[in-house]
């Protein structure tokens, strides 16, 4: 078994973490001939909780785990990092503005971006899960200087393994046979969902989605709805927001940054923008990227349509506008 990595999760008493924890415990994320050391950070009044998570992490009873930091303190958690998960956030509360509560994560994620800063590896993984995921990423890696701003990333794939099964739903096939669906954008309500890229494999041809579904009105409306509200709806009827879809999500985006892509497989992931389809630089945005040797690459040349066009600007509009509102409160 190769030498421990060092991963952090962040938010670790809370319940994305309770899922992702196991995931990272059975190898599924690193594989199973790679031990780690779990570096879990929360505040300093979930310490109880997260004495109880490490008691069944110990009693999983699985080779990969070597060793278990429980903190609440920030610079201990992230020393040495190779891999970490940041999910911790604070949550929405009754009558707080989507203002109040991006205030109050920016500051939350400026502290980690100096901790990770002072005392993480120069190449770690950052995936931001916490919310508002795409602007907590910019400005943790705006205080974390000395590693490259291509090491934040914030998760969208939850939007995209939605938007895959919705397909594969609708054209009445499993989900391994939709390939390429493409977020672009926020994860916020104002995300493009695109099926324009992507394809079905039906009768062992692969073929446009588009031409499968035959219906445009569908693929531009209900469909693009149905995942930008997607979380909304699992809230209305959970009670909870997202956690197990979540979870495998967190799980899917760093293992495919750990091992790369599939040859022809395209991801979402929230990164920088580098401009790319005339998109702002300087917001972290999610794009298509394919993956090797741990660095993604934007896909580029892809076809965009007017409706498109208009969708991708309403999303970096509003990405820019958080940009905005975060500076300040920061200043
Ligand atoms: P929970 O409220 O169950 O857990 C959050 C945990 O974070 C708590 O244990 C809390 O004490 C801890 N925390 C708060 N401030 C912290 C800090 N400064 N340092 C370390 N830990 C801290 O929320 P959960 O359901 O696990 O969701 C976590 C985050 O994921 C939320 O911001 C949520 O909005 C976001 N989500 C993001 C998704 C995405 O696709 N990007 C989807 C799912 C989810 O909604």
């Amino acid at each position: 078994m190769a030498n421990p990595i060092n991963v952090v999760v962040t938010g670790a008493a809370g319940q994305i973490a309770y899922s992702l924890l196991y995931q990272l415990a059975s190898g599924s994320v690193f594989g199973s001939e790679q031990s780690i050391n779990l570096r879990l950070l929360d505040i300093a009044p979930m310490m109880g909780v997260l004495k109880g998570v490490i008691m069944e992490l110990e009693d999983l009873a699985l080779p990969i785990v070597k060793d278990i930091l429980p903190t609440d303190d920030p610079n201990l958690a992230f020393k040495d990092a190779d891999a970490v998960f940041l999910v911790g956030a604070m949550p929405r509360k009754q009558g707080m503005e989507r203002k109040d509560l991006l205030a109050a994560n920016i500051k939350i994620f400026k502290v980690q971006g100096e901790a990770l800063d002072k005392y993480a590896r120069k190449d770690v993984k950052v995936l931001v899960v916490g919310n508002p995921a795409n602007t907590n990423a910019l400005i943790c890696s705006r205080y974390a200087p000395s590693i490259p701003k291509q090491n934040f990333t914030a998760m969208t794939r939850l939007d995209q393994n939605r938007a895959k099964a919705a397909l594969a739903t609708k054209i009445g096939v499993g989900v391994e046979k939709v390939q390429n669906v493409i977020i672009w954008g926020n994860h916020s309500s104002t995300q493009y969902p695109d099926a324009a890229h992507a394809t079905v494999e039906v009768n062992g041809v692969t073929q446009p989605v588009s031409k499968i579904v035959n219906d445009d009105k569908w693929l531009s409306e209900d469909f693009v709805e149905t995942i930008q509200k997607r979380g909304a709806a699992v809230i209305a009827a959970r009670t909870m927001s997202s956690a197990m879809s979540a979870a495998k999500a967190a799980a899917d985006h760093m293992r495919d940054w750990w091992f790369g892509t599939k040859p022809n497989e395209v991801v979402s992931m929230g990164v920088v923008s580098d401009g790319s389809y005339g998109i702002p630089k300087d917001i972290i945005f999610s794009f298509p990227v394919t993956i090797k040797n741990k660095q993604y690459a934007i896909v580029q040349g892809l076809d965009i349509n007017s409706f498109a066009r208009s969708k991708l600007d309403i999303t970096a509009k509003e990405l820019e506008e958080e940009r905005t509102e975060a500076s300040s409160v920061l200043q």
